[in-house]
């Protein structure tokens, strides 16, 4: 071997020259490309809707939300700028809605969740069956379904979107089309997925045509019902306090094929034991404050907050008073894959 600076020069020489080749030494990036452990390029961040209010009200005044197509303002990872992304698979945005508004009809095959935030009475279409949306509802938009939104009511409604835009885009496998008129008509009656498919039962002969849950609404009142039942029936988990995943009843899996959704509550002064896990999530605060530790940073959160914990930062959640959150994740898609790990700090 040559001596150690000639030999520098010779391999740095020789990068130069494969790179011609659009070719690339594995030996000086392996330890990057296939890390020991998660080493995620994102950061735990914290959006308080106290501040955050002003904003969406300011922007209702800037632009209509038919001229806007979606009236959103984008919650992006402060560690991405330019990205859109809140974490590097997932996006999230809080979008408003006015009294009489429409945000007119599109599709897309990336899919969405709605997290109502604040307001009742909004509605959003989804190929032609309308649901009226509440506080704490979530709400899904299957990948290429037509889907509009309309306020009938007198205030303004905030919700909270969750769509794999990221994800898609990895894949290059994105297509959107605009509809013909605004608003769609109206072809199911309001409260129908909700009779045929919201109550554990399904129609007998009905056989999915997709991954995606044939339950349109799964309204708060029922999940808060359920996390009621949960905290009657036995001890608080240790890292979750009562935590219930939405279901597809159909599958048994994910409602949404790309991103998991799920309800926690914490009861009283309650604090979780650290966990981790190798997907990031995005929390939305439903009732209550309190605070989490995430990767060493405390983020404090109260009601209609949004933050985000990336990939295998170990969490800490600690509840003032009884608290529920609200979280969705890629969780879905990395069980798919057999790449889903969690850490319970050997609880
Ligand atoms: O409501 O269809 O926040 O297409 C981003 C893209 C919402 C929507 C977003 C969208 C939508």
């Amino acid at each position: 071997m040559a001596a150690p600076a000639t030999r520098n020069n010779a391999r740095r020489d020789f990068y130069e020259r494969i790179g011609g080749l659009s070719m690339a030494p594995l030996w000086e990036s392996l330890h990057q490309l296939v890390p020991p452990a998660p080493a995620p390029r994102y950061r735990p961040a914290h959006w308080d809707y106290d501040k955050v209010r002003p904003f969406l009200m300011e922007s209702g005044a800037l632009i209509t939300a038919k001229e806007a197509v979606r009236r959103v303002l984008i919650l992006e990872n402060p560690a991405m700028p330019g990205s859109a992304c809140i974490t590097p698979t997932l996006y999230a945005g809080l979008q408003l809605i006015l009294p009489g508004e429409v945000a007119p009809a599109h599709r897309h095959t990336q899919s969405a969740l709605r997290f109502i935030v604040e307001g009742d009475g909004a509605y959003t279409a989804v190929d032609g069956e309308r649901t009226i949306m509440h506080e704490g509802d979530f709400v899904i938009t299957p990948t290429w379904t037509w889907h509009d939104h309309g306020n009938d009511s007198s205030k303004p409604m905030v919700w909270l979107d969750g769509l794999d835009i990221p994800l898609v885009a990895m894949f290059n496998a994105g297509f959107a089309e605009n509809g013909e008129s605004d608003e769609q008509a109206v072809t199911t009656p309001l409260g129908t997925s909700d009779a045929r498919f919201a109550s554990g039962l399904l129609p007998v002969d009905w056989k999915p045509a997709r991954q995606t849950s044939p339950i349109f609404n799964y309204p708060y009142a029922r999940t808060r019902e359920a996390l009621q039942g949960l905290t009657r029936a036995g001890p608080p988990d240790a890292c979750h306090g009562y935590k219930l995943r939405y279901v597809n009843t159909a599958s048994g899996g994910a409602p949404i094929a790309t991103m998991g959704t799920y309800m926690q509550l914490l009861p009283k002064g309650f604090e979780t034991a650290a966990y981790r896990a190798t997907d990031g999530a995005v929390f939305s605060v439903v009732e209550g404050e309190g605070q989490s530790t995430v990767g060493g940073e405390v983020l404090r959160w109260k009601k209609r907050d949004q933050f985000v914990v990336p990939s295998w930062a170990s969490v800490v959640h600690k509840a003032r008073g009884e608290a529920v959150l609200f979280s969705f994740s890629d969780r879905p898609v990395q069980e798919k894959l057999d790449l889903w790990r969690e850490d319970r700090g050997g609880k």
